[in-house]
């Protein structure tokens, strides 16, 4: 059995609790998730004992290399709903989360033969532990991003507008060997830091400022997640002190998060440094969360993530102030789950870094 195979065993097995005879996949990475391929514009078809992939011609060759999957090709006249309407199968399960309201309503209205059941987060699941495979490739991934980082260290100077600094960093992981990027470059200076998210502008680095990057790349469709922020030339005693919480916090983070240990739980190990120390107004959104083949996937290190999180799942740990106005400081490392504690695979300094 391949590691798709397998998948598709222990997708089987959930779907045995939904009585549903029939389940369409219609979400790309969930797609890519049993087939290794991108996945675009192809559905899935699993039953007890099939497994159909269900494209067009210009996915023909790729699909015929997906050994495990049956092909079938639709074309002009032949459709996902002609392929549905053929198969024996009654209850027919689609996902919630994933399938377009439009597909939902045609499948409704050309195949009333069938019941179609909604069902939500079966893949997700699935996808929440990892394999070798996808724990090797998030990896290589960290290892992109942090040598990307060196590379920054080294270009950013007073002068530079963020959206040059953003290129040369996406450049730089590119040429690396990335396959794509997890997400939209965080490169962001001065007052802008405050914003968790800010987007790069032609605001340009200035000395005294905080440069935050939040950035990470693809390796074999497995995200990476990094942040650090790092002063061009020296900051402010404010500045260093509110870093130094943050650390604190993430180190704490760090140190306590183990499996067993609820989503919460992890959250507060964080949460409580930086409220002892008066920032916990600032620490807006929570810990962190699973990363996989999507830069935000289930567990999630939140107030609201009751569950214990499982060993083998891959988390952010990222805690952050903020200060409207003024500047914003977030450290963020990306860990395997242990049953003792965590692997961390981002070993790039978290000591402030004077530029
Ligand atoms: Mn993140």
């Amino acid at each position: 059995m391949n590691r798709f195979e397998t998948r598709l065993a222990r997708l089987r097995e959930k779907l045995k609790n939904t009585g549903a005879e029939g389940f369409l996949i219609t979400g790309e990475p969930n797609v890519a998730y049993f087939t290794g391929k991108k996945g675009n514009d192809c559905t899935l078809y699993i039953t007890k004992s099939e497994a159909w992939i269900i494209t067009d011609f210009r996915y023909r060759e790729m699909a015929q290399e997906l050994s495990w999957l049956s092909f079938f090709e639709t074309a002009i006249g032949k459709s996902l709903y002609d392929f549905l309407k053929a198969r024996p199968e009654k209850i027919i399960a689609v996902e919630k989360d994933r399938m377009q309201l439009s597909v939902y309503l045609s499948i409704k209205e050309k195949c009333p033969e069938k019941d179609i059941l909604a069902v939500k987060d079966i893949v997700l699941e699935l996808r929440e532990v990892k394999d070798e495979f996808e724990i090797e490739a998030t990896k290589k991934a960290c290892a992109i991003a942090m040598k990307a980082f060196d590379h920054m260290c080294g270009y950013l100077r007073p002068g530079l507008t963020e959206k040059q600094a953003a290129a040369e960093l996406e450049h730089c992981m590119k040429t690396l060997g990335a396959d794509d990027l997890s997400f939209d470059t965080i490169l962001i200076t001065g007052a802008k830091t405050s914003y968790p998210h800010g987007v790069p502008g032609n605001d340009v680095i200035q000395k005294g400022d905080f440069v935050t990057m939040d950035y990470g790349c693809k390796v074999d469709g497995y995200c990476s997640d990094e942040t650090r922020t790092v002063a061009i030339g020296q900051p402010t005693q404010e500045m260093t002190d509110v870093y130094n919480v943050v650390l604190e916090a993430q180190l704490a983070a760090c140190e306590g998060i183990k499996a067993g240990i609820t989503g919460k739980q992890a959250d507060s190990l964080a949460r409580d440094v930086i409220e002892k120390a008066g920032y916990g107004e600032y620490f807006g959104h929570s810990l962190g969360h699973g990363t996989g083949l999507e830069i935000h996937e289930n567990p999630r290190y939140a107030q609201t993530w009751d569950k214990p999180i499982k060993a083998g799942t891959i988390v952010s740990i990222e805690p952050g102030i903020y200060l409207p106005k003024k500047f914003g400081v977030r450290i963020e490392d990306l860990a395997l789950v242990t049953e003792t504690g965590i692997i961390n695979f981002v070993t790039a300094p978290k000591e402030l870094i004077i530029l």
